[in-house]
């Protein structure tokens, strides 16, 4: 099984190198690609630096910061080129964590298409979290749940492993989301595919070092986004319906 784990960045240098050794030492075989978005703070150069002493390290640099899900995006295309069996999406800032990916990656050979690290399942736990980021995070993956009609516990979770030939049924031209809409658009086509999505548990661990990246404005698409795909999920199985009905 070859294993990309793609890692975006946007000013992360002083967290890319210690996920990226924790990383090298919890999985030996798995290549890595950083995926930086022109970081001011030099995060590219410094990624170049780790790639010239270590083979399994790659990077790819894009133009400028143009969110998460195009970055994860450009990094799936560049893993499926070079045959790759499964990709990883981790974040850089530490909060999943190396030492746990063999956990995800067990779960491919018994014939999940997607693993989800997820924070809500039975033995998942967040820490460094206050009690209004566990309520945003429960909150939104309740939320999606039950307008998209899914059985998933964390449905927004960033750590993930994808089969290479889930991401090749997928039209990625159609995706344009960014952030937490990202996560949730991705689990969403995949359980429409009838893909098997399993959920594992992982210690999520806040960022200790670096600044989030994440906004208000991030949460407010993802909520507008989530209701539009509900709503049209929803008519697209009410006109199924009627026109069966007509057909009879
Ligand atoms: N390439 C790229 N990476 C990004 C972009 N935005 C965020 N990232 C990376 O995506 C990962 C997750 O971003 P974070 O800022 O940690 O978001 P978060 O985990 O929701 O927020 P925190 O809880 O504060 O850590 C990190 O590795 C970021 O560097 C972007 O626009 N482009
Ligand atoms: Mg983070």
């Amino acid at each position: 099984m070859r294993v990309l784990t793609i890692i975006p960045t946007y000013n992360e240098r002083e967290s890319l190198p210690i996920t990226v050794n924790r990383l090298r030492a919890a999985a030996a075989d798995v290549h890595v690609l950083i995926a930086d978005d022109n970081s001011p703070d030099g995060t590219g150069q410094l990624a170049d630096e780790m790639a010239a002493q270590d083979s399994n390290i790659h990077v790819m640099h894009r133009k400028g910061k143009e969110g998460l899900g195009a970055a994860y995006i450009a990094g799936f295309r560049w893993g499926l080129d070079r045959d790759y069996d499964v990709l990883v999406e981790m974040d850089a800032d530490g909060s999943h964590q190396p030492e746990q990916l063999p956990r995800l990656l067990a779960e491919i050979p018994r014939g999940a298409d997607l693993v989800i690290g997820s924070r809500w399942v039975k033995g998942g736990s967040v820490v460094n979290w206050p009690l209004h980021r566990k309520f945003i995070s429960l909150g939104g993956s309740q939320f999606s749940r039950i307008m998209l009609g899914l059985k998933l516990r964390d449905i927004t979770a960033g750590y993930r492993a994808y089969t290479a030939d889930t991401l090749r049924s997928m039209d990625f031209n159609e995706i344009d989301s960014v952030g937490y809409g990202f996560q949730v658009d991705m689990t969403f086509r995949v359980a429409r595919m009838g893909r098997r999505i399993v959920e594992v548990p992982i210690t999520f661990v806040e960022r200790e070092l670096g600044v989030s990246k994440m906004s208000g404005n991030i949460v407010t698409e993802a909520m507008v986004n989530v209701v539009r795909w509900g709503l049209s999920a929803r008519a697209e199985t009410l006109s199924a319906k009627i026109k069966s009905k007509l057909g009879k």
